[in-house]
């Protein structure tokens, strides 16, 4: 069986993963078995579309199964034809009484037997969608619709939802259904990264509102003598319902990868257990989880596949899944997650071997920046502060990405690096230092805290005078490896940010054409010589 896809950074010879896995180790019947369910959704948008019917509960639907088609969220084809299957039976239910008969494929095809799934998923793959320019079009639409769909699912799960990201999510899908101009196709891509800064808003506020505004905090990284558990992915009440459950039976709570900024937010700071993070970004995972000895939650992305050694140990819950590793049932109507299994293994395990001591700083969200503003602004006054530099985004496995390392030991001293995202790992734990008390290093959290990076932008913009944020001294060096970054670029363009660059590859999705139409209009450049890149940052190009 052969299989194509294209959508993160790491995709085969910057082309696509075509033979029978993918470089991230997802198989091949799978990745085509996320194509059918991604054509079953635009089904469900077309009938949406057609009864002009759309609510809360369809959005989240359709917004969980894309997340499940996210890179190193799930590898599972069981678990895959569960959710084909629960996605036929929500289609057909929406079209009942409807005449459908002489609508698209998506609409109308029947599930039968495991053979034509499979026969199925691979006629409506990737490539089978328009030629260059326009299957370009309709996936990098898809592929920000994936990075929306995760943050939205994330602002679901706390109980906040919203009828115009809803709405956007139908007329997307069933756009890739139509042929549609080609100016149709670039509104519709910039109206996902005004809908991406709407979902991230939303998911601020569902944050936020529920745990508190995220606080300077030091976060240690070394280890106490306590049994532990590890948890990692995005998730925040998965961690608030874990936080609760261990608390009182000695076993210590730490943060892996992009769960480290929950060590900002005051609802989780005030356990004693929750000792701090442990380890670095989702692809160190396999020397991480091994040396932590006890068992690990993987929430959301990145999952990579897991070593015997340590398998055992490792728990998938939500839209993770993996053959063979044990999964926490979703939460019932109005309960919490049952997490005693992980706890009772927990206390049969040895204590972290300890990999590093000392602490890393963040908590820099925009309503403690926000707090700061009188600091920055006297800072960017007097001079001190010559430059801030976005370096938010993902982490990854290329060698290339030492670039960004690089990038912030050449910075010069007087310059700041905001960023969100795994994206930091690369830099976060140098003694860049600090200018006046302000730390060089202002992480405002996860990659859909970009939002926070926006809202300090625009803020410094008003407090400035300024009619364009690319009149700040502000310039956009960003790390993208899956689908939420595609979501966050899209985010920047929408809100009129020029001249970002984007590495270390630009995203094989992109058609030479659709390239050309991002950098006329946007500017937009691939990351280049370290050197010589600072020093154009620093000349403000
Ligand atoms: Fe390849 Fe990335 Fe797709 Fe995995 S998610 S199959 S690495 S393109
Ligand atoms: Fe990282 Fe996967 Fe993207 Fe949320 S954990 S930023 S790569």
């Amino acid at each position: 069986m052969s299989m194509f896809c294209y959508q993160c950074q790491e995709t085969a010879g910057n082309k696509g993963c075509s033979f029978n896995r993918g470089f991230c180790g997802k198989p091949a019947d799978v990745a085509n078995l996320q194509d059918l369910l991604i054509h079953t959704l635009k089904g469900i948008a077309l009938i949406c579309e057609k009864t002009g019917k759309i609510d809360d509960k369809t959005g989240s639907f359709i917004g969980k199964m894309l997340f499940v088609t996210i890179t190193n969220v799930n590898f599972s084809t069981e678990d895959m034809v569960k959710r084909i299957e629960e996605t036929v039976a929500f289609r057909d239910k929406l079209k009942e009484g409807l005449d459908t008969a002489s609508m698209h494929d998506s609409v109308n095809w029947k599930a039968g037997s495991l053979e034509e799934l499979h026969s199925k998923a691979e006629s409506v793959g990737v490539l089978s969608t328009g030629e260059d320019d326009v299957r370009s079009l309709r996936n990098l639409l898809i592929i920000g619709l994936k990075g929306i769909a995760a943050y939205y699912e994330h602002a679901n799960v706390l109980g906040y939802y919203q009828q115009s990201i809803n709405e956007f999510f139908i007329e997307a899908l069933a756009s890739t259904t139509k042929d549609l101009p080609v100016n149709d196709m670039i509104g519709l891509v910039l109206k996902a990264g005004s809908t991406a800064v709407d979902t991230m808003a939303l998911l601020d506020k569902a944050n936020t509102t529920t745990y508190g505004n995220p606080e300077i905090t030091k976060v240690n990284i070394g280890v106490r003598n306590n049994p532990g558990i590890l948890i990692s992915g995005h998730d925040l009440k998965d961690l608030d319902e874990l936080l609760r459950q261990t608390e009182g039976t000695g076993i210590d709570v730490y943060t892996h990868s992009e769960m480290l900024p929950a060590n900002y937010y005051p609802a989780f700071k005030k356990y004693e257990h929750f000792v701090g993070n442990y380890g670095g970004s989702w692809w160190h995972q396999d020397k991480d989880f091994e040396a932590f000895n006890g068992p690990v939650l993987m929430t959301t992305n990145c999952l990579i596949p897991p070593k015997d050694s340590y398998k055992d140990r490792v728990f998938t819950t939500s839209v993770v899944s993996f053959p063979g590793l044990k999964h926490i049932p979703d939460r019932p109507e109005g309960g919490h997650k049952d997490f005693s299994e992980i706890i009772a293994m927990a206390k049969t395990c040895k204590p972290p071997v300890e990999i590093e001591t000392g602490s890393i700083t963040g908590g820099f969200a925009h309503a403690q920046v926000t707090a700061l503003a009188d600091k920055v602004v006297d800072a960017v006054k007097s001079g001190a502060i010559k430059r801030f530099v976005v370096m938010g985004g993902c982490d990854g496995r290329h060698n290339e990405r030492s670039y960004f390392t690089d990038v912030a030991k050449e910075l010069p001293d007087d310059t700041v690096i905001l960023t969100a995202g795994c994206a930091k790992y690369r830099y976060n734990k140098l003694p860049l230092g600090d200018i006046g008390g302000i730390p060089r290093v202002l992480d405002a959290g996860q990659c859909n805290d970009s939002y926070s990076l926006a809202v300090i932008a625009l803020k410094l913009k008003e407090i400035f005078g300024l009619d364009d944020i690319n009149k700040l001294p502000i310039s956009f060096d960003i790390a993208w490896y899956e689908q939420k970054a595609a979501a966050v670029l899209l985010a920047l363009l929408s809100l009129g940010v020029k001249g970002i660059r984007l590495g270390p590859t630009l995203p094989a999705f992109l058609s030479p054409n659709v390239i050309k139409v991002l950098v006329e209009n946007f500017d937009i450049k691939p990351t280049g010589d370290v050197k010589a890149d600072v020093e154009a940052m620093m000349a403000g190009n």
